[in-house]
């Protein structure tokens, strides 16, 4: 039984429902394997641990797994303890990008509640797992994963990456496809989809490339399209998130991929997250991105300030954004960005420099978000003298963790807010020069984050409101 936690901080759930790809792609594996998979995503259902407790008890699981990242893992945890509880006979594993640095702190806090974490990519680690378990093999003989073994923490060899990803095998089945919309579009089905994993560039306060070792491998592009004329034909999906960290990486694969979607009349909105630098090389043919059907994109600006990028080894130039913003604007397409802010140097002078510049560079959607030192980031220890909380569960973009030396916590939490507000009332004065598609979008998204957001609450905790109809973070790239 897959179990997603039941984590929220409401920013992305505002704008959309968003299936657990994670165990879709798990749960595919064990069944290739002969094993029954249950996917339970109390995470989406909005579901509290009574209802948990219930579900788990109902289906008397022999395993249960969860997933978790740094935000999330608090409750990823608990809901594998909640299983040992019902039954302590139950295997518990933990896995995702969390756990696969953080293993030694997890097991040894939490030796009731976590059997095993799985490290990395789990499609040939879970099933072999599990045989092992079953066939009460030995556990050091299954490369990938971690445990107690006589109460200390040890971990096996790392497993090598999977070489075919276009060989995976995906439990779009076990998937209760109703729940899933994505709220701009009236009656729409929304897919969580990957035609890619991994970055091969070194941000230091992002993850996913130490995830994925900046290395990168891609699905071909007929897999992709097949597999989004499936959803479509089979589950009425008609808007798809592309997961891929970079899914341009590759300018010939993604040249293909539109043309794909163009000849083949998917039909399918895509939204999607990618790097500056791609969108400045497909300049040329951003009105093949268009017809396509790519409505949104999010590309990672992060700062205004080249000094600042230059440290957190961003690799693009300041100016580059801008243009990469105006480009995709060119095109009639969405355009979304962040800038993280909130490093220990930072001022509300310096935040209202980076709102200023935010206006200029003109994406449709701007968020502005607390950076959040992952513990085994390499931006960590930098910035660790700073760090204000180890609650995992604030390391979630929105609530400040590190202490800004002229700043408290408050002030940088009200000055994030005052950030959107200030942001938003000037794309309200400029609605109209929008495109019809533009301005219905925001609108509408607009309306789901002055009513459903995060941004709600605390702004009316700083006294401030978001002006109306302004709006909502659709894609999740948006982090
Ligand atoms: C889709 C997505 C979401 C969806 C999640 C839907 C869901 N239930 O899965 C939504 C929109 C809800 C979401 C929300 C958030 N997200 Co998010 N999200 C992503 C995104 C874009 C893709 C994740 C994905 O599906 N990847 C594809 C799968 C196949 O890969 P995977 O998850 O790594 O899983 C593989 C392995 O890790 C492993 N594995 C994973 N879990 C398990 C479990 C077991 C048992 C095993 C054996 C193996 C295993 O095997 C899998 C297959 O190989 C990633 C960025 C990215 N490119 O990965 C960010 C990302 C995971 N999100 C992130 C964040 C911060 C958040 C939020 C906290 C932020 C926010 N402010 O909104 C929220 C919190 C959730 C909430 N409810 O409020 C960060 C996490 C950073 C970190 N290191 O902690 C990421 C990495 C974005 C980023 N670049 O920083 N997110």
């Amino acid at each position: 039984m897959f179990v997603t936690p039941p984590y929220h901080c409401g920013v992305l759930e505002s704008a959309g429902v968003w299936l657990p790809l994670p165990f879709v792609y798990l749960a595919g594996a064990v069944k290739k394997a002969g094993y029954e998979a249950v996917i339970y995503d109390a995470m989406s259902r909005f579901d509290n641990y009574e209802d948990i407790k219930r579900r788990i008890e109902a289906e008397s699981p022999d395993v249960v797994c969860s997933t978790a990242y740094t935000a999330t893992v608090v409750d990823a945890i608990e809901v594998l303890q909640l299983a040992k509880n019902i039954n302590p006979q139950t295997i518990t594993i933990l896995g995702g990008i969390h756990p696969t640095f953080c293993w030694d702190e997890i097991l040894t806090n939490n030796e009731d509640a976590v059997d095993f974490v799985v490290r990395g990519e789990g499609e040939e680690t879970l099933p072999e797992l599990l045989d092992t378990v079953f066939a009460k093999g030995d556990p050091a003989k299954v490369a990938g994963i971690a445990y107690l073994d006589d109460g200390r923490a040890v971990a096996t060899p790392q497993r090598s990456f999977i070489r075919d990803l276009n060989s995976l095998d995906t439990a779009w089945d076990l998937i209760d496809w109703p729940m899933y919309t994505f709220r701009t579009k009236d009656s729409s089905t929304l897919a969580v989809t990957q035609t890619s994993r991994g970055c091969t560039q070194a941000c230091t306060f992002c993850s996913q490339q130490l995830f994925w070792e900046r290395k990168w491998r891609a699905r071909s592009p007929e897999s992709f399209i097949a597999e989004l004329e499936f959803l479509r034909d089979k589950f009425g999906v008609n808007v798809a998130m592309i997961t891929d960290e970079v899914p341009t990486l590759n300018r010939n694969r993604w040249e293909r991929i539109l043309d794909l979607l163009i000849e083949r009349k998917v039909g399918v909105d895509i939204l999607m997250e990618t790097r500056v630098d791609d969108i400045l090389r497909d300049e040329a043919i951003m009105n093949k991105y268009k017809e396509a059907g790519i409505a949104h994109i999010y590309v990672g600006v992060e700062s205004g300030s080249q000094d600042q990028l230059d440290r957190w080894g961003k690799n693009i130039k300041v100016e580059e954004s801008r243009r990469a913003i105006e480009l995709i604007n060119g095109a009639d397409m969405i355009s979304e960005t962040a800038f993280v802010l909130g490093m220990p140097e930072e001022t509300p002078e310096s935040i209202a420099k980076t709102v200023e510049l935010a206006k200029h560079y003109s994406p449709d959607l701007a968020f502005f978000l607390a950076i959040a030192p992952w513990p085994y980031s390499n931006l960590y220890p930098e910035v660790k003298d700073y760090v204000a909380t180890k609650d995992y569960r604030n390391y979630n973009l929105v609530e400040p963790v590190i202490k800004p030396v002229a700043m408290t916590l408050d002030e940088l939490s009200q000055a994030l807010m005052r950030s959107f507000r200030d942001f938003y009332m000037d794309k309200l004065k400029h609605l109209d020069a929008l495109s019809p598609f533009k301005r219905d979008y925001m609108v509408k998204v607009t309306k789901l984050l002055a009513e459903h957001s995060y941004l709600k609450e605390q702004m009316k905790g700083a006294g401030e409101s978001l002006p109306s109809p302004l709006t909502s973070p659709p894609s999740h790239a948006i982090i």
